[in-house]
């Protein structure tokens, strides 16, 4: 009797923050988990698995990964967008773990065995001023990171992107019934990047690599001044330096500084990273597992990225689930054209309620050896964090004008 799919369980749960995961069972006992995680959107995303898409997976063979992905993608009229591919990306994970653990191996030898060592990381050095920042990145290098991101709180401004509340990891969710409202000024933070980076190399030197993410608030040539201003303090990336919708704005800004370009951690399907990728205007993909329709279109988008020496970046913020975490760094070891993979680490909490294989040693993550992805939830424990409702903030610059977040 062949394998099939008997049940599949969308679960919501809050240790920290929300997270939806889709569990497919099956006929021969074995199950598989995906992160279907939409930041602020995740009751979207667990409605369309429940009512759109687990009632079609029953009695399918979990084995035909490839078909069941088309069949969602493209047999559903209204194709692509974050909520579909976040849908499509917690079968398609779900789907490879049960493929890995029928044959007893880790889901990187099944993409094409390990290309590396163990998969390099960023971590998250953020401060409410520039001291701050400059004292956290110093905080990271001891703890054995090779790469850095550092994001600071701007004189002149109460709240920006990337600077954490109190101690804990940065959560850019805010827990509320509508979005909260927070303040941009473009000129005060053109005025105070260059000192950061001048003051992160002048204390560290440049034996490590130092990202930072403009999170698509910049306009083209704001975006160009900054990577040029930026250059003396050798950059790994400048991240979403411009919003991406307008692809050729990068045009503008590649022709005006050698700062590396990483985009894409908003990108849904191949077809938002073709003409980027195709042109040559960003130097990594950040599109992610959960995001992007799970590892099945992952891995298309990295092969048309490798014809143009563009290397992946993977989004792994907070919102992105343990689940994701270890899917991505399977894919991480196996990807020819690795660059980076962002780890901003999770709560304790979380990290109880999503038991994971996957270790961190002197700045790289291993996504361990166990059959599938290595990632399992205990469904106990999350049912003991009910959703919590909680907005990404919205921005707008002093004058009131509504503006990127
Ligand atoms: C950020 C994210 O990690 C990043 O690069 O852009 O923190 C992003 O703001 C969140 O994932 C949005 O939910
Ligand atoms: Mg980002």
């Amino acid at each position: 009797m062949a394998n099939t799919i008997t049940d599949a369980k969308v679960i919501v749960t809050c240790p920290g923050r929300n997270f939806v995961t889709l569990k497919i069972l099956t006929s021969d006992g074995v199950h598989g988990i995906g992160d279907a995680t939409l930041n602020g959107r995740e009751l979207a995303v667990a409605s369309y698995l429940k009512d759109h898409v687990v009632p079609c997976l029953i009695g399918r063979d979990p084995h035909d990964i490839e078909d069941i992905w088309n069949y969602l993608a493209k047999g559903a009229y209204w194709r692509r967008g974050p909520v579909t591919m976040a849908a499509i990306g917690a079968v398609d994970t779900a789907l490879w773990d049960i493929k890995a653990k029928v044959a007893g191996l880790p889901l990187y030898q099944l993409l094409g065995g390990k290309s590396r060592s163990g998969v390099m990381v960023y971590g998250h050095a953020n401060g409410n001023d520039l001291e701050e920042t400059v004292d956290a990145v110093g905080q990271y290098l001891e703890l054995g990171y090779k790469a850095v991101r550092a994001q600071s709180g701007i004189p002149g401004l109460d709240s920006v992107y990337g600077v954490a509340r109190g101690k804990l990891f940065y959560e850019p969710a805010v827990k509320g019934a509508v979005p909260e409202e927070q303040l941009w000024s473009t000129e005060k933070y053109l005025d105070f990047a260059p000192k950061l980076f001048e003051a992160v190399r002048e204390r560290y030197g440049f034996g490590f690599h130092l990202l930072h993410d403009c999170h698509h608030r910049l306009t083209p040539i704001e975006a160009a001044r900054l990577g040029k201003s930026l250059e003396p303090y050798r950059l790994f990336w400048l991240e979403d330096p411009t919003p991406a919708e307008n692809q050729e704005a990068l045009k503008l800004i590649r022709e005006h500084t050698v700062t590396p370009i990483a985009i894409g951690e908003i990108f849904n399907s191949i077809h938002d990273c073709r003409d980027i990728l195709q042109n040559q205007h960003c130097d990594y993909i950040r599109a992610a597992v959960v995001h992007a329709g799970g590892i099945t279109q992952l891995r298309k988008i990295a092969a048309l990225a490798e014809l143009y020496q563009i290397r992946t970046g993977c989004h792994g913020a907070t919102d992105l689930s343990p689940v994701c975490m270890g899917a991505a760094l399977h894919f991480d070891l196996w990807v020819p054209n690795f660059g980076i993979q962002e780890y901003m680490r999770h709560s304790p909490e979380t990290d109880e309620v999503f038991p994971h294989a996957y270790t961190f040693d002197d700045g790289y993550l291993h996504p361990g050896e166990a059959p599938g992805h290595g990632v399992d939830i205990d469904e106990a424990l999350a049912a003991k964090f009910p959703y919590e409702p909680a907005y990404l903030p919205v921005a707008r610059l002093e004058d009131g004008t509504l503006w990127n977040w």
